[in-house]
C-alpha cells in the first residue's frame, strides 16, 4: 500500500479510562496524520452497520450495547499515511488483549476482549466503508505536514 486512510475509534471504555491522549500520541509519533476526529455516541443502526460482519456471533448484542451505551462517547478518527491500515492494526495489537504483545495499545492497556478499548479497520475495503459510515466528506480534512520530506523518501 501507499499513502492511505484508516478508521480508528477509541471505544467508550478507552474514552472513560482517559486513554485518548496516548492513542493519539502513538499514531502521531509514528508519523501518521490525523485528518478527522469527533466524539460521538453511535446510534444502534450505526454500530450494527459498523459491525455487520459479526452479526451472527454470540457477542454481537453485547458489543453493540457497549458501543452505544453513552456512558462515554466513541472518539472516531481518520488517520492517513503510508500503509496506515496494516500498520495501524500492528500499533493496536491482537483482538484478544491476552494475545496482544506488550508495546501495542491493547497489549499495554487492557485485559479483556470485550473491553479492548480501540477499533482499527482491517483492510482497504473496510477502511473505505467505515470512514464513509462515520464521517461526512466535509469532516475529513486534506492537509500536509510541513516536514513531510523528513517522513517520506
Ligand atoms: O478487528 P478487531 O476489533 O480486532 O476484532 P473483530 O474480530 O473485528 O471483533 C470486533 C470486536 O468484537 C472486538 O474488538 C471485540 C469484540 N469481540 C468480542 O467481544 N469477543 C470475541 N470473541 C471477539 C470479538
Ligand atoms: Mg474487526
Amino acid at each position: 500500500g501507499g499513502v492511505e486512510r484508516t478508521f480508528i475509534a477509541l471505544k467508550p471504555d478507552g474514552t472513560q479510562r482517559g486513554l485518548l491522549g496516548d492513542v493519539i500520541k502513538r499514531f502521531e509519533q509514528k508519523g501518521y496524520k490525523l485528518v478527522a476526529i469527533k466524539a460521538i455516541v453511535p446510534s444502534r443502526a450505526l454500530a450494527e452497520k459498523h459491525y455487520e460482519d459479526l452479526k451472527t456471533r454470540p457477542f454481537f448484542k453485547g458489543l453493540v450495547s457497549y458501543m452505544t451505551s453513552g456512558a462515554a462517547p466513541v472518539i472516531a478518527m481518520v488517520w492517513e499515511g503510508k500503509d496506515v491500515i496494516r500498520q495501524g492494526r500492528r500499533l493496536i495489537g491482537a483482538t484478544n488483549p491476552l494475545e496482544a504483545q506488550p508495546g501495542t495499545i491493547r497489549g499495554d492497556y487492557c485485559i479483556s476482549v470485550g473491553r479492548n478499548i480501540i477499533h482499527g479497520s482491517d483492510s482497504f475495503e473496510s477502511a473505505e466503508k467505515e470512514i464513509s459510515l462515520w464521517f461526512g466528506k466535509s469532516e475529513v480534512y486534506d492537509w500536509q505536514y510541513g516536514n513531510a520530506e523528513w517522513l517520506y523518501a
